[in-house]
């Protein structure tokens, strides 16, 4: 009853973006309209909102913010694109395609983003219509790549761990499917579909989202252990594969993850998702998802978006009402989970072979980062194995990339590619600690960037490597990760090591995760410049080579000795 009341009570102070989406006329706002003015290169400011729910964002140059501000210029605006991708997965002419549409309307980089898609930045406002209908030419969109819906369905990458791969992976695309806005709006800015008029407008009915879509952002991820790639536990739904008898049993589910903090605000803080239990049969599982996104929808914070993601509701609900809500709305209850065992989260670098005897070939890609540089022309190598069309694309929640399903006839055609290429020596040589890093986009792009990540982390890696070697620990799958703030993009509070932006050039350094991703660090310094970083880990590497119990990992050792 009182919870009821303090729901009422928040409706009556809607945030300012629930009013947008309400009135948005299925998404539509005055897009159109933002796209027709040719005097700025920005948008409407409530159009900034919609047209997240399109898969873009409104960024600017932030290196160039304060010259252009000094000319009284407008900043440098331009459109960020991320792709709607279930799985992760795309073909061969796919690739070959987005390699073109890159060079040709964007800066040429190939990101792939922790969620396993793919982003393009700097797009100028003229060229987004001909981005998404090169795009669509390839089958490929960005419907409900961000906004206040349920985002990319992501799901293990890496074919060869289980036979379930192919059936556990099509339920990334068949939840994707069922939680797409109904809207046509997409079709009609973005593509030229005629609008729908009179009764055609009741095609875009949409029970899921009505007209208010989600209190905030909602993300679900697939593992099939004994891989956790995916960072099940910090998704709003966690679905985890039950093999028995080698078929799919069905999925253990767990709701309620999610890593953002804000500095300064207590009520703010990362969790990782609660077990609920086990549930069998298709219909039963797309039910019990459904019904975890419409308990969110109708019980989610609307008035502050710091606090509205599914782990705040459930945790003011209460895990036992929740989930009793959930059984209601259901009509069957979920049975106790099933054990499983997750024994890795790292990719599996170079050459594996798959059940069906197909192999794959998981290649580095520093913080998911694809262009040509001084060091390697990754990108020039990747479009020319495309080219062969024996290969398919598969982008990792960790931002690396597999070439997979090739025949064994095909192997030595990309064997000799990835060697001339030099994508072979690149993945090899990574160190350890280089290859499971993860940092998240931040400067110049994002605009809640507070510090560096994935332009600073490669050179801060390069004096953290000299480090672990003089200490002998330098074979370790070390886990560490940075983002440029406490938002969480590179997933740094489940790292056995996390960097966290306080400022420009200052981390907060987190420790204590465990290596699966089944436990959040703990802070254990405040924002540490450089030299502070590599003082505070020379003695934690010192003091873990030495002692350190047989097998013990980093993120184990540092909370059994309760350094954090
Ligand atoms: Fe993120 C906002 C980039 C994964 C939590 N994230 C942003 C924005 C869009 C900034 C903005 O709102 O204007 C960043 C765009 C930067 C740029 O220039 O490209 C951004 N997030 C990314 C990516 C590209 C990081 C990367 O380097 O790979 C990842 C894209 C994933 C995707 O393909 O969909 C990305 N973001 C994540 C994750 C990790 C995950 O989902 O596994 C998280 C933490 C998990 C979680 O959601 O709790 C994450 N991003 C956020 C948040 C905090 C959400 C919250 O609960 O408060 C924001 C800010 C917001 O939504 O207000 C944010
Ligand atoms: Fe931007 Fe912060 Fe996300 Fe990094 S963690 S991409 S700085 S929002």
């Amino acid at each position: 009853m009182l919870y009821k009341l303090f729901v009422l009570a928040e409706k009556n102070k809607l945030s300012p973006i629930e009013k947008i989406k309400t009135a948005s006329d299925g998404l539509r706002g005055t897009l159109q309209e933002s796209l027709a003015d040719a005097i700025t290169g920005a948008i409407r400011e409530d159009d900034t909102a919609l047209i997240k729910f399109h898969g873009m964002y409104q960024q600017d140059d932030r290196d160039r913010r304060e010259e252009r501000t000094e000319k009284k210029l407008e900043w440098l605006y331009s459109f960020m694109i991320r792709l709607r991708l279930p799985g992760g997965l795309m073909n061969a002419e796919q690739w070959v395609g987005l390699n073109h549409i890159a060079g040709e309307y964007s800066t040429g980089v190939i990101k792939i983003t922790t969620r396993q898609t793919i982003q393009l930045h700097g797009i100028v406002k003229a060229e987004i219509k001909p981005t998404i209908s090169a795009f669509n030419t390839l089958h490929l969109d960005s419907i409900a790549a961000c906004g206040d819906v349920n985002r990319n369905v992501v799901c293990s990458s890496h074919p060869s761990q289980s036979i379930l791969h192919k059936e556990v992976f099509s339920y990334a695309e068949k939840i994707s499917i069922m939680a797409l806005p109904k809207t046509r709006s997409y079709y009609e800015i973005w593509l030229n579909e005629e609008p729908l008029t009179g009764d055609q407008k009741k095609e875009e009915a949409d029970p899921l989202y009505q007209d208010r879509y989600l209190p905030r952002k909602f993300k679900i991820a697939i593992a099939i252990p004994p891989d956790n790639d995916v960072d099940v536990f910090a998704n709003d739904i966690g679905m985890i594969a039950i093999e028995e008898n080698g078929k799919l049993a069905g999925f253990n589910i767990a709701a309620g993850g999610g890593l953002s903090t804000t500095h300064g605000n207590p009520a703010t803080y990362a969790r990782l998702a609660s077990m609920l239990g086990f549930i069998s049969g298709e219909d039963k599982i797309m039910k019990v998802v459904y019904e975890i996104i419409t308990i969110q929808r109708d019980y989610g914070n609307r008035s502050d978006r710091k606090l509205a993601r599914l782990k705040y509701t459930i945790d003011n609900m209460g895990l036992e009402t929740f989930k009793a809500e959930l059984e209601k709305r259901c009509g069957f209850p979920l049975e106790p989970a099933r054990p499983y065992v997750f024994t890795k989260r790292e990719d599996h670098f170079g050459w594996k072979q798959d059940h069906t005897g197909k192999w794959y070939y998981t290649v580095f890609t520093e913080n998911g980062i694809i262009k040509d540089d001084g060091k390697i022309a990754l990108k020039s190598g990747l479009l020319e194995i495309a080219q062969t069309g024996k290969v398919f694309f598969r982008f990792t929640c960790n931002q690396n990339l597999v070439l997979s399903d090739i025949q064994s006839a095909d192997k030595n055609v990309i064997e000799n590619l990835l060697n001339s290429t030099g994508i072979e020596k690149h993945t090899l040589q990574a160190s350890l600690v280089r290859r499971n890093a993860i940092a998240c986009v931040a400067f110049n792009t994002c605009p809640l960037a507070l510090a560096e990540a994935q332009r600073y982390l490669p050179s801060l890696i390069s004096k953290i490597e000299p480090l672990l070697e003089k200490h002998h620990i330098e074979k370790e799958e070390l886990h560490l990760r940075m983002t440029g703030c406490p938002n969480g993009c590179g997933r740094p509070y489940v790292a056995e090591i996390g960097l966290i932006g306080t400022a420009y050039g200052k981390y907060n350094l987190h420790l204590g995760g465990d290596r699966f991703g089944e436990r959040l660090n703990i802070k254990y310094k405040d924002s540490l410049d450089e030299e502070g970083i590599l003082t505070e880990l020379n003695g934690l590497f010192e003091k873990f080579s030495n002692e350190k119990m047989d097998g013990e990992e980093f993120g184990d050792f540092v909370t059994r000795k309760k350094i954090v």
